[in-house]
């Protein structure tokens, strides 16, 4: 069974990445979602990885904020392509998740998206991308959405493209 596992660094981060979750499920596509912290519960990171891998985890999407290491862990642990989502919170407002999750040395890459609630979104959308390079449905569906977005473009009176 194919599917796309989101792994949070905490519960709190489940108000943003919930919309991760509703847009893959928007085109059907399986995915599980857990909370596994990189520095509360290593141990089960670690577990929960290989498990998800072995039972068909095909693309990893982790979001952690602040001090941010969970992409990055998730990233050591397995060669499936790994898409990081900084959370917005703390101090600096996910500027540190940010350069927490992007700042991978060479060789072991974290895709990261943009800070919250776009990068949640994003993170699906890259994911499923990713998917449907081996499932040409997913790619139909995946093109007819950018179809219907690009509907909602238009020019407004003063000759501006705005998005209704
Ligand atoms: C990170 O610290 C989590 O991913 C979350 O974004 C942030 C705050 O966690 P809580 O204190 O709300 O559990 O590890």
């Amino acid at each position: 069974m194919k599917f796309v596992s989101i792994i949070m660094g905490s519960k709190s981060d489940y108000t943003v990445m919930e919309e991760c979750a509703k847009t893959l499920e928007k085109f059907g596509v399986m995915h599980e979602i857990i909370v596994s912290s990189a520095h509360r519960s290593p141990e089960r990171t670690h577990q929960y990885v290989k498990n998800a891998e072995a039972k068909g985890a095909k693309v990893f999407i982790a979001a952690a904020g602040m001090a941010a290491h969970l992409a990055g862990v998730v990233a050591s642990l397995t060669t499936k392509p790994v898409i990081g989502v900084p959370m917005k919170g703390g101090v600096m407002e996910g500027m540190d998740a940010l350069l927490s999750t992007v700042q991978m040395p060479g060789g072991m890459p974290v895709g990261t998206v943009a800070i919250g609630s776009a990068g949640a979104v994003n993170s699906a959308y890259l994911a499923m991308q990713i998917l449907a390079l081996a499932d040409e449905e997913l790619a139909a569906k995946l093109k007819e959405d950018r179809i219907l977005k690009a509907k909602k473009v238009e020019t407004d009176s003063m000759g501006i493209e705005v998005i209704i």
